[in-house]
């Protein structure tokens, strides 16, 4: 400053006090101590397995977290939570917004809850990264559920790929049994492909509807249909009843057209009322039925089997596009490409096999 011409001019600055460092030593310290008090992965595993919810928490935290150390961290947790895991029943929840699937949770949750239930609820949501994941947004529609201490409540990994999330909560959902919690709730909107990462990690897949305006069906995916172990009309209350049970009966007449699933079971469809929770515990009975037999046959356990061999798949192939796609050289190479493909110089194959041929002499050098 003080080589700077002194003048009169209005821009002039007057010499001020200095402004305190904007991080203090102490500050600084307590961070640090923060970070060394950070459990260690044994300590993490053997609180999630006493049952620690701060314990899980963090855990679910490390593996939602996108930083290389901390991932390994995760792994080593579940792989200690694993063999704790898989007591456990685990129920999807779909249907679009509005439907009332926040408020089906709390009522549902707190049923379970009440018959002396562990219930973890977690939400696969790639497209909420700035709500922090649904449940988180409407926390207050699960009032009762959020105090109850049998009930575990963790909105969805944010600002991901469908892949990601997915696989995340896959995760979650082995610390949460290995934890206690014996009834996992996954919950998802009903928009996109999010229902099929849902269905692959969930033994029971229910979907949430409203009665529309005559014509039920329209609109509805036939996939979505096909997944479905149970369609439940939910706002069954007060005007709606009636048009609540033609929407059952066309429902229902709809699934039979399907051919029978592979587990045996005839998908069921049910109306109910979150708010005034009638309903609530034949759906209840609903799912109980179906474990009941699905375990009977052995179809319980085949269908993890796959799922588990699924997740193997999509584990490796998630992983290995992340890092493919991560990396400096690639990401700059893959722009000149794209260009070059605008610009009609290269083939798209051919400039896809430039990219993998450089990945994988970079991998082998
Ligand atoms: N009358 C009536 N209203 C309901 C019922 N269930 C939910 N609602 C209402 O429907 C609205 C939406 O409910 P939510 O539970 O937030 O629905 P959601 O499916 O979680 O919505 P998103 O989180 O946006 O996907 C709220 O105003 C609820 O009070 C019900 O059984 N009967
Ligand atoms: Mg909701």
């Amino acid at each position: 400053m003080s080589s700077l011409k002194k003048t009169s001019s209005s821009l002039t600055e007057k010499a001020g006090i200095s402004s305190p460092e904007i991080t203090n030593v102490s500050a600084i310290n307590q961070i640090k101590n923060k970070r060394r008090q950070q459990p260690s992965a044994h300590e993490l595993i053997s609180g999630i397995l006493s049952g620690n919810r701060t314990s899980l928490s963090r855990a679910i935290t490390l593996i939602e977290s996108t930083n290389p150390e901390h991932a390994e961290k995760a792994n080593e947790i579940i792989n200690g939570c694993l063999a704790q895991a898989n007591k456990s029943i685990r129920i999807g929840i779909t249907g679009v917004p509005g439907v009332g699937k926040s408020t089906f949770i709390e009522s549902f949750g707190t049923f379970l809850t009440n018959l002396g239930k562990k219930v973890a609820v977690l939400a696969v949501d790639p497209s909420s990264s700035i709500s922090h994941g649904s449940i988180l947004g409407d926390k207050t529609r699960m009032e009762e559920l959020v105090k109850d201490e049998n009930a575990f409540i963790r909105p969805s990994a944010s600002g991901e790929t469908l892949g990601g999330v997915a696989r995340k909560t896959r995760e979650s959902i082995i610390l949460c049994e290995a934890a206690g919690f014996d009834t996992i709730i996954i919950e998802t909107v009903g928009v996109g492909q999010s229902e099929t990462a849902v269905h692959s990690m969930v033994d029971f897949f229910l979907l949430l509807k409203i009665s529309g305006a005559g014509d039920e069906l329209q609109g509805i995916k036939r996939g979505i249909m096909e997944m479905a172990d149970s369609i439940v009309i939910n706002k069954a209350d007060g005007d709606n009843v009636k048009k609540a049970n033609q929407a059952k009966l066309e429902f229902n007449k709809a699934l039979h057209l399907f051919p029978l699933k592979s587990s045996n079971w005839q998908p069921k469809v049910t109306t109910c009322s979150a708010i005034t929770k009638e309903g609530i515990s034949e759906i209840w009975n609903t799912i109980s039925d179906y474990f009941e037999m699905t375990k009977q046959s052995g179809f319980f356990q085949e269908k993890r089997n796959e799922q588990n061999q699924f997740w193997m798949m999509e584990t490796i192939n998630e992983q290995l596009k992340q890092n493919f796609y991560n990396q400096s050289e690639i990401i700059s190479l893959l722009e000149q490409n794209k260009k070059a493909v605008q610009n009609d110089e290269i083939s798209p194959f051919a400039a896809a096999s430039e990219l993998l041929k450089f990945y994988f002499d970079k991998g082998t050098k």
